[in-house]
């Protein structure tokens, strides 16, 4: 196993993080901000450093800080989270040419799946279903680029390669528009990424987003974790989660899982993974491939009994995956609604100290925060302050877990999204299940009229 490692996060996933190496005997090291000195998992970790002020550019994202917090402190490996440095490829190479284990996919590979288009293009090659398109970058040959957009059908989406998660992209509902938008958003890729290329694909008008967790050894072992539905979500900020996806068609599961599995295996991907896709009329259409540990994996862990933090870490130390892919099944149903510090009415982030913090609990319930009575949430970062994650037999049993655990939980002295999140687990629509990526702001702005 590894020896030491350290946790190159803060909040909520510094302390999952810190949890799973205990659990496996592994000396941590936290690094810390000067904002952050008030952080629940400072006072369990073996050892801690302070790497900077607390702009996230002079702290957690400040590569030099921490590798030398890692020299410093003796630890052989490092675990990025999500968010901050967890997908920058050129921070992944410095720590390895430094001589520490990367906990998550090499370098090359995160570079690959940075760019959209060489994302796609290994999908393509490894059979895994994608959204129709220009398979490659779109032309600067105008005529090119309407044929192209012309065999495809309106209406289009034109992405950034450098993009993701929703920056850089724009629709094109009639051929007279293509043109100029494709120079729009190629000058604004160019600025935001450094990167003006962009690709064309189909425009799926009301898709629902299913993603995949594989983990896989990077010595030609992969498994699947089975799927997530993380649809409900605003300005591309994901709400609530769960684990398996409601009301998907069982061939095309089977189908695309094993697709994912056999991806990882052709392109000797390491770590935890997620697949993600857009989920319409039955069929899965490939988008992009998140090379890190994601917000969402508690819904996967509780369906199917996988430790996802502590597999990761395992792969990192060089072991083979153990997992066999007929040990792991799917039992019952999971949700998870992420807690943020956010006025409930407009949605900004509501900083500042907490006065009284209760956890909610019973059967199936899990809280993922490092919040506690007395923390002040600093301004500086997101707005996550914990998750809350119910397991059930079924969906239903879960949804009651969650309306309950959602009616138990105080957090006092800063506003929260859990009125949002009480009316959620109401909602019939959510409770039907199979909602798209649309629903909620729909029904948001459906409120406000
Ligand atoms: C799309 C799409 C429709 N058609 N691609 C937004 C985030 C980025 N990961 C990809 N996104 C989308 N790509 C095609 N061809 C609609 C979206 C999209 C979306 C996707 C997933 C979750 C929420 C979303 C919200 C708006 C748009």
């Amino acid at each position: 196993m590894l020896e030491k490692v350290l946790i190159a996060n803060r909040g909520e996933i510094a302390l999952r993080i810190l949890r799973a190496c205990k659990e496996l005997g592994i000396k941590t090291v936290a690094v810390y901000s000067t904002a952050d000195r008030e952080l629940m998992h400072l006072g369990l970790a073996d050892e801690t450093v302070c790497i900077g002020p607390a702009p996230a550019a002079q702290s957690y994202l400040h590569i030099p800080a921490i590798i030398a917090a890692a020299e410093v402190t003796g630890a052989t490996a490092i675990h990025p989270g999500y968010g901050f440095l967890a997908e920058n490829a050129d921070f992944a190479e410095q720590v390895e040419k430094s001589g520490f284990a990367f906990i998550g996919p090499k370098a090359d590979t995160i570079r690959l799946m940075g760019d959209k288009v060489s994302a796609k293009n290994a999908m393509i090659k490894s059979g895994v279903p994608v959204v129709p398109g220009s398979d490659g970058p779109l032309p600067e040959d105008e005529a090119e680029a309407l044929r192209i957009a012309r065999e495809v059908g309106y209406p289009v989406i034109i992405k950034a390669a450098g993009g993701g998660g929703g920056r850089g992209m724009r629709v094109v509902h009639k051929e007279e528009d293509l043109i100029k938008s494709a120079k729009l958003t190629r000058t604004e890729a160019g600025a935001a990424f450094g990167n003006s290329m962009v690709y064309l694909e189909k425009f799926l008008g009301n898709p629902r987003h299913v993603e995949v967790q594989v983990l896989s050894d990077g010595q030609g072992n992969a498994v699947h974790l089975y799927d997530r539905d993380c649809s409900l979500q605003r300005r591309h900020q994901k709400v609530l989660e769960e684990a398996p996806a409601p009301h998907i068609d069982e061939k095309a599961r089977a189908e695309v899982l094993k697709r994912c599995v056999d991806a990882c295996v052709e392109i000797g991907y390491r770590g935890a993974g997620t697949f993600e896709f857009l989920y319409e009329d039955g069929r899965f259409y490939f988008i992009e491939m998140n090379t890190r540990v994601q917000v969402e994996h508690p819904v996967t862990e509780m369906v199917t009994g996988v430790d996802i933090v502590k597999e990761m870490l395992s792969i990192a130390a060089g072991n083979k995956l153990s997992l066999k892919q007929e040990d792991i099944k799917v039992m019952g149903h999971s949700l998870e609604c992420r807690i943020n510090a956010e006025d409930p009415d407009n949605f900004m982030p509501s900083p500042g100290k907490v006065k009284h913090f209760h956890a909610p609990g019973g059967n199936g319930v899990r809280v993922d925060s490092h919040l506690y009575s007395g923390y002040s949430v600093p301004p500086n970062y997101d707005s996550l302050i914990g998750k809350l994650i119910v397991y059930g037999r079924d969906r239903d049993e879960a949804l009651a877990r969650m309306r309950n655990a959602l009616d138990e939980i105080i957090v006092d002295g800063i506003k929260t999204n859990v009125p949002l999140h009480r009316d959620l687990v109401r909602d019939k629509g959510f409770c039907a299940g199979g909602i798209n990526i649309h629903y909620l702001e729909k029904k948001l702005g459906m409120d406000k009229h």
